[in-house]
């Protein structure tokens, strides 16, 4: 077994990225151990790692909804209010999701502003049985999402936004819920901003399959997105370094004409 495999092998965190610049730099026939060395101790790239905030009125079921997803059940746990916001890890198969539960109260609003930073997903949760949680949202939770972005200079960030209807319990309380006026009136705003609508119930687990799937294919185009970037700079920064050692190494040619 060659070197290069032995240290592959003891490193099972490598990334695409690491392997990529490699596989670059074994092209360019320029690899040498110091360099190689170098890509072993490269920070693991942002890809895999997703940040996700959860907002919308208190009681429309946000928290119920996280815990869900984490294979928490709900009919088994007591909910207590959340007080401010509250973190979590959900891993999904290669991704880990670094998730922001905020809480609904007034109180809170202007705090939930700094959670909006970096995001890269955004819950935007309503009850589907009181029209002013779905009201509140194309009101107050979107329109100050997209004003946050603005005021971090994230606008140009990829994002995906979910907006989601809870509490539809069983298919009358879902057919009555893609009845509903309101958010039938909302459904150009929905298709204009990209936004993705489903209805579900944290409390049964209703369609939560279906959400998390949609979920997992559209990380993995914003994480091809962001590791596109990545790997263009990681590139040029390695290759860089790769010149600046190998000039370091040449002999001197002293007497050469
Ligand atoms: N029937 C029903 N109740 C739910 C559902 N999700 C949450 N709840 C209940 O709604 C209440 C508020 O839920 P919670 O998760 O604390 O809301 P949050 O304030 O938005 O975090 C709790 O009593 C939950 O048990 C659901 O899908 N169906
Ligand atoms: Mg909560």
């Amino acid at each position: 077994m060659s070197q290069t495999q032995i240290k592959l092998k003891s490193n099972p965190n490598q990334t695409q990225t690491q392997i990529k610049i490699k596989t670059k730099i074994k092209n360019n026939n320029l690899f040498n151990n110091i360099i190689y060395n170098s890509l072993i101790e490269m920070p693991i790239s942002k890809r895999g790692k997703f940040k996700m905030i959860l907002v919308g009125d208190t009681a429309v079921g946000k928290t119920t909804l996280i815990n869900s997803l984490n294979g928490v059940n709900p009919q088994n746990t007591c909910q207590t209010s959340t007080i401010g916001a509250s973190f979590s890890s959900l891993r999904m198969d290669d991704y880990t999701i670094d998730t922001w539960d905020t809480a609904g109260q007034e109180r809170y609003f202007s705090l939930v502003d700094m959670y909006f930073r970096n995001v890269d997903i955004a819950f935007f949760v309503y009850d589907i049985n009181e029209l002013d949680t779905m009201e509140s949202i194309f009101k107050k939770w979107i329109p100050r999402y997209f004003e946050c972005r603005e005021k971090y200079n994230d606008s140009d960030r990829p994002s995906i936004l979910f907006l989601i209807g809870n509490k539809a319990d069983n298919p009358e309380l879902q057919k009555k819920a893609n009845q509903s006026e309101y958010l039938q009136s909302k459904q150009e705003y929905i298709l204009e901003n990209n936004i993705h609508h489903f209805i579900v119930s944290a409390w049964n687990q209703r369609n939560l399959n279906i959400l998390v799937k949609e979920l997992k294919e559209d990380l993995t185009v914003l994480g091809q997105k962001i590791e596109k970037e990545t790997d263009e700079q990681a590139v040029q920064i390695h290759l860089q370094k790769m010149a600046k050692e190998r000039q370091q190494m040449k002999p001197s040619c002293g007497g050469c004409v």
